[in-house]
């Protein structure tokens, strides 16, 4: 926070300045989104957010509209959805698996062992107890149609400083818009400004379609409030927005709903916004009205520039942390507006720097949407413009909350996985019930989705609802960030929930006749179905390959946080045993990765998941040098699978491919990821809408974020791997990128890694080691082990070439 006083404000003033030189001179188009148009759809228009708040800059000359959100506005409310008489049918369905009837198994899931109620009714929980993220609404402003023609229009988002601009000339006037969403002070925050004094006349309006009233609070101000449906009474969330209004110059009034400006030499718009959601995250405020009002009091009670200030202060804090250059574009590629430099690129010309943007838009998207002390990303981050916002915009457990804070680590943003733990924390309780009635089990589970209210019963279709392995990959994220941060006080925090976790699948898991190996049943392999002998295609399968993967890294991690921690001998004992005994990894008669227990006809074989190469990546039992075939057989698995797929599925392909080593590929999935979306296509004969939207956001098609994180964690992945011990450099390199430099790569066991190339060779790598401690480090063939002081720094290529003499 910046307190106020002349020496602050003039520090403040110059530390700016000094940013924006640093700016003007390394900025390339690596850094900004921009447009020569104002944007007519959601997909073009610039995403801004300090986690809670969120807002969709559309940049109209005569209207701008603004859309906005609230990370906790859900509808739905806490629900009973387990089944109380589940456990009952168990035994039934696994006897009936156990003896390969696996349809009439899926058949009594399908009766006894989804959720009850109506669950996420298919991606409609809006108005069920289910719930679904909903837009908090729109801002519109109305600037008085002037009839002179636009000149010089141009709407960018610069990542440097998480600022969206709007420039432009019309008349006599030039006009600038500008816009943040202040972390430190809570507020969206825009700024407009001319050339011409009181050039500003305009009105300002905020709409919702349900569920809303707006009246005018005061001379200067608008107010929303509402309440959602919680699916049951009707009497769900309450929130409230409020606009105000600062000008200078000219007047300002309310009339009706509308706040009007006129004539005004320049004018800050300040919105605010909470609800009262009293869940596991955010502000838990009982009135929402009242927070809304303080935050408004406190933002207004400063100036424009001490708020700009202290917003990108806080910003760089996180975003500065990593660069990344990846060779010179061609000159005209990257002077051209987004959408057209997305078709450049996808026509084959040479840009490099398109990469580079969309790695760190991901580590922007993330910065934007998860804060510590808030919510989790959800599908798409915390930006929706609809009330019914594709699949509830909930967490999905099947990969996709997973997948968007795959760059939290290695990108180095670390602390903004916290939201994400906190997550897993609020499963444990409703999870525990789960883990009871459905299974009799100890520990806690949950399946395949959840929302703001603690869901955890199964899916209600037995096709894709009943994978139990949700909390299996949800655990993976807490021991991953203990073995980036090697932080002891986080792993007494994590491991009873690592605990719980493992103690359910452990009591759940059953012997399978074939090879008498642990199993879990019921399961799926998400969302894949197979076909059986009489043609007909099931889902509900025991012991596909990814539960098995997810468990035995589960039992492993927790087998080594109870011995740093000294405590649970017994349980680890039971957990060595029983992972001894899980079903292995297994290579089929086609030389594939099997994912499932039997070789199955596969109805779908290009289809978007790609479970069971979870060992691969996010796991790592899948190595080329440790388990060369099962390396070979995912290359085939993959090449089998095909590239073209949504977009989430693109970017775990990348991290796949950068897992195997192979650049080329990794970077051929980059650039389907950046095919503009633009119609029906066939690519390798398969309909193909492209990857990303015109803002670069990824397009499952729809709008869904997690292939924008996944792909910059599969960027990173190909600069940088740490994995079994083992730092790898450059381990991916594409063709495509002959030269570059990373800086604030984050390796396991507390390393930083800074790396430059040329000509497709390593030139110079720098080592930070926080905690130090002995760090193995590969370069291609070559390998040094050093030994590092904490706080040390080491220049590693001399090491590296030295040791290649030897
Ligand atoms: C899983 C995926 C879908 C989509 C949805 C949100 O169900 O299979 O492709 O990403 O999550």
């Amino acid at each position: 926070m910046i307190k106020k006083g002349p020496a602050r404000i003039a520090l403040c003033v110059l530390f700016c300045s000094l940013l924006w030189c640093a700016f003007v001179a390394g900025n390339t188009g690596d850094l900004l989104i921009w447009f020569d148009m104002p944007a007519t759809q959601f997909t073009q228009s610039l995403p801004l957010g300090n986690g809670r708040l969120g807002a969709m800059i559309f940049g109209g000359v005569n209207e701008e509209r603004v859309v906005l959100n609230e990370s906790s506005l859900w509808s739905g409310s806490k629900e009973d959805a387990d089944r109380p008489d589940a456990a009952q049918y168990l035994p039934e369905i696994r006897r009936l698996l156990l003896e390969g009837k696996n349809a009439e198994a899926e058949k009594l899931v399908y009766a006894h062992f989804t959720c009850r109620g109506p669950g996420s009714n298919r991606a409609r929980g809006k108005d069920v107890p289910y719930g679904s993220y909903q837009v908090l609404g729109n801002l519109r402003i109305n600037f008085m149609a002037q009839p002179a023609e636009t000149r010089n229009y141009r709407r960018a988002l610069n990542l440097s400083d998480a600022i969206a601009s709007i420039n432009y000339a019309q008349g006599g006037a030039s006009y600038r818009r500008e816009t943040f969403v202040s972390a430190p002070d809570q507020a969206i925050v825009m700024r407009f400004t001319a050339d011409q004094p009181r050039s500003l006349t305009f009105d300002i309006r905020l709409e919702r379609s349900e569920r809303a009233e707006i009246a005018g609070d005061g001379a200067d101000s608008l107010l929303m409030t509402g309440r959602l449906n919680n699916g049951t009474d009707g009497n769900g969330m309450r929130f409230a927005a409020r606009v105000r209004v600062l000008q200078n110059g000219g007047s300002a009034k309310v009339e009706e709903k509308t706040l009007r400006v006129r004539d005004a030499n320049h004018a800050t718009i300040l919105i605010t916004a909470a609800t009262d959601y009293q869940g596991y995250a955010g502000r838990r405020t009982s009135d929402p009205s009242a927070a809304a009002s303080d935050d408004m009091a406190k933002a207004a009670g400063r100036s424009y520039e001490s708020l700009r200030c202290a917003h990108i202060a806080e910003y760089r804090k996180y975003f500065d942390r990593t660069t990344l250059w990846l060779g010179p574009s061609a000159a005209e590629a990257a002077a051209k507006p987004t959408p057209a430099r997305l078709k450049a690129a996808a026509e084959g010309g040479r840009d490099p720097g398109l990469a580079a943007l969309y790695f760190q838009f991901g580590r922007y998207l993330l910065i934007s949407s998860s804060r510590p002390g808030g919510l989790p990303a959800n599908l798409q981050g915390i930006w929706a413009d609809t009330l019914d916002t594709p699949w509830n915009g909930d967490w999905h457990l099947n990969v996709n909350v997973q997948m968007n804070y795959w760059p939290a680590e290695v990108a180095n943003l670390s602390e903004l996985h916290q939201p994400m733990f906190a997550l897993i924390a609020s499963l444990q309780e409703p999870g525990a019930r789960t883990a009871r009635l459905y299974y009799g089990a100890r520990g806690w589970v949950a399946h395949v989705i959840t929302n703001a209210w603690g869901f955890t019963a199964p899916g209600e279709a037995a096709s894709w609802g009943s994978t139990t392995s949700g909390s299996a990959w949800l655990c993976q994220h807490l021991w991953e960030h203990y073995l980036f941060t090697r932080d002891d006080a986080f792993l007494k925090w994590a491991y009873p929930l690592m605990k719980g976790s493992a103690r359910f699948y452990a009591d759940m898991l059953v012997e399978e006749p074939a090879h008498r190996w642990l199993v879990t049943i019921p399961a799926n392999s998400p969302e894949n179905g197979y076909r059986l002998a009489d043609k007909s295609i099931a889902h509900v399968c025991m012991g596909p390959t990814v539960d098995m993967q997810l468990l035995c890294y589960l039992f492993a991690a927790c087998i080594e946080a109870s011995r740093i921690l000294g405590v649970d001998e017994d349980f680890r004992k039971e957990l060595a045993d029983k992972r001894a005994r899980l079903a292995p990894t297994r290579i089929g008669s086609d030389g594939r990765v099997m994912e499932w227990l039997e070789e199955y006809d596969e109805p779908e074989p290009t289809h978007r998941h790609i479970s069971h190469l979870w060992g691969l990546y996010p796991g790592s039992e899948i190595t080329p040098d440790d388990t060369p075939q099962l390396a070979a057989a995912a290359r085939k698995s993959l090449d089998a699978r095909g590239d073209i797929s949504t977009g989430w599925s693109l970017a775990y392909k990348i991290n796949l491919w950068a897992r195997l080593g192979d650049g080329n590929r990794a970077h051929r999935l980059i650039s389907l990821l950046l095919s503009p979306v633009a119609g029906q296509k066939k690519v390798e004969g398969v309909s193909f809408l492209g990857g990303s939207y015109d803002n670069l956001f990824d397009a499952h098609p729809p709008f869904q974020i997690d292939g924008n994180f996944g792909a910059a964690a599969g960027i990173a992945e190909m600069l940088v791997q740490s994995h079994n011990g083992l730092i790898r450099i450059l381990p991916a390199l594409p063709d495509a990128w002959p030269q570059g430099r990373v800086t604030g790569l984050q390796a396991r066991g507390g390393y930083e890694l800074d790396i430059a190339w040329k000509e497709g060779r390593l030139t110079a790598a720098t080592l930070r080691s926080k905690l130090g401690g002995i760090c193995r480090i590969r370069y291609g063939l070559k390998a040094i082990e050093l030994s590092a002081k904490p706080g040390s720094t080491h220049q590693i290529t001399p090491l590296l070439a030295e040791n290649s003499k030897r």
